[in-house]
């Protein structure tokens, strides 16, 4: 689809201080990027064209829904991580964005500050920011980040120096004495976003963004579970595409429209519609969250004729698997439940994280996969070596399994093709 654009907004740009020439060739080159990888699929879901939009409005229409917020006094708030409770700052009147790091156009700004040999979605993120070619960055009132591994905990001290950034403890273990101090680093969250927003969040806000959030969560578990019957209506590009937009839409928007493709979904299901045709090959992938625009693993399956089924991930299941409790009244108790939900996602950065091996075998059967690709980023010391885990509960379940470690850089992709085609001949026979 020539007709493609992602819209430029060069006069929000500057007034933003970004530098608009380098970020419109951005936009152009990730326009290409995005109409190659999406746009030519066959017998795509009509639903899908409000996530089309969201991707040509993602420079701009949105931004300035943020800016339109930010003017009537709600605080934008980025983040890099699903353990920051965004209960809290939808509670306020606010808006949480996930933000950008999944490119590889910023990495070589962020290595000429940060060392090279980092996990690239840190690198991408910090050079956003650096080379100011984002807007979300450059429209956020300040940064929450997390203690969740060294690579980020560090590279806050740096950001900080650019953005206002700050810091949420999140522990490695979950002992009861670890709980209570999340419990009270969510409760140092409110007062924090209170402050920013100047207004305290009340019972009822709480309650409410509670909803909210837990109706966002189950229109993707709808999703997923839409994902798994065999054969699949929707591919997984498209289902990880949705996963990455849900990090930066407007949360009620968002969920009606996730709740359409799935009835659309329903449908074709019941019509025995088939994407990519009945017979491929399905694949689960697991393993580090991908952030937009990190398609590659999706393009190198898809391209192969297999198809995607389910992302063991954050940007995919860890970020929706788990519902806050909707039925618990009093703050100081509406808080405890936030944390008890939180604690249940089980990222690597935990020590010991047995729940997560048990919830990839748990995903893999649920999901009809023929076979899973564990995934992590160049240099995430958690998700590597828990690799070798989740290898071995594979081998002792009897499940295909293969490994990539990569980064943002095209240069692994002829490599990467022939070792995925030859897993995908080895799991489809
Ligand atoms: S809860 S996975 S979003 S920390 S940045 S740990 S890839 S070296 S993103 Fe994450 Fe929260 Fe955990 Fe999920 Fe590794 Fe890179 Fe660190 Fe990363």
């Amino acid at each position: 689809m020539s007709s493609f654009e992602i819209k430029p907004y060069p006069e929000v740009w500057q007034a933003l201080d970004m530098d608009v020439p380098r970020f419109d060739k951005m936009r152009l080159m990730m326009g290409d990027m995005y109409a190659k990888a999406f746009l030519g699929q066959p017998n795509r879901p009509a639903a899908m064209t409000y996530f089309d939009n969201m991707i040509a409005e993602i420079h701009g229409g949105r931004v300035k829904e943020l800016l339109a917020a930010k003017a009537e006094g709600r605080p934008v708030i980025g983040t890099f991580c699903v353990y920051i409770p965004e209960e809290i700052v939808l509670a306020a009147g606010g808006i949480c964005v996930g933000l950008c790091g999944g490119s590889q156009g910023s990495v070589p700004d962020a290595e000429k500050i940060l060392p090279r040999n980092i996990c690239p979605m840190v690198k991408s993120a910090f050079g956003f920011k650096a080379a100011r070619i984002c807007p979300y960055f450059q429209a956020v009132d300040f940064v929450y980040g997390e203690t969740t591994c060294d690579a980020k905990k560090k590279t806050w001290e740096i950001l900080d120096t650019m953005v206002p950034t700050y810091v949420m403890e999140i522990p490695q273990c979950k002992n009861p004495r670890d709980i209570a101090l999340w419990n009270e680093e969510v409760k140092d969250f409110k007062a924090k976003v209170e402050s920013v927003a100047g207004k305290t969040i009340s019972e009822e806000d709480l309650a409410g963004a509670i909803k909210v959030m837990n109706n966002k969560r189950r229109a993707l578990q709808r999703l997923n579970s839409l994902r798994h019957h065999n054969p699949t209506p929707i591919s997984g590009k498209d289902g990880l595409l949705i996963e990455q937009i849900a990090f930066y839409d407007e949360p009620v928007r968002f969920t009606d429209q996730v709740n359409s493709l799935c009835d659309e979904l329903d449908e074709r299901i019941r019509q025995e519609v088939a994407v990519p045709g009945k017979g491929a090959t399905r694949v689960m992938v697991a393993g580090t969250p991908m952030a937009l625009p990190n398609w590659k693993i999706h393009n190198l399956v898809e391209g192969a004729g297999a198809v995607i089924v389910n992302e063991e991930s954050c940007i995919g299941t860890r970020y929706f698997k788990d519902l806050v409790d909707e039925t618990v009244t009093g703050m100081d108790t509406m808080l405890a439940a936030l944390t008890d939900r939180y604690k249940e996602i089980d990222c690597s950065c935990f020590t010991p994280n047995n729940e997560r091996i048990s919830q990839v075998v748990k995903e893999f059967r649920d999901s009809k996969a023929q076979g899973i690709i564990n995934y992590s980023l160049q240099f995430c010391h958690t998700y590597n070596i828990e690799e070798i885990r989740i290898r071995q509960a594979c081998e002792q379940e009897g499940i295909p399994y293969m490994f990539i470690e990569s980064d943002y850089s095209p240069e692994d992709i002829g490599q990467l093709q022939t070792r995925v085609e030859a897993f995908l001949e080895q799991i489809g026979e």
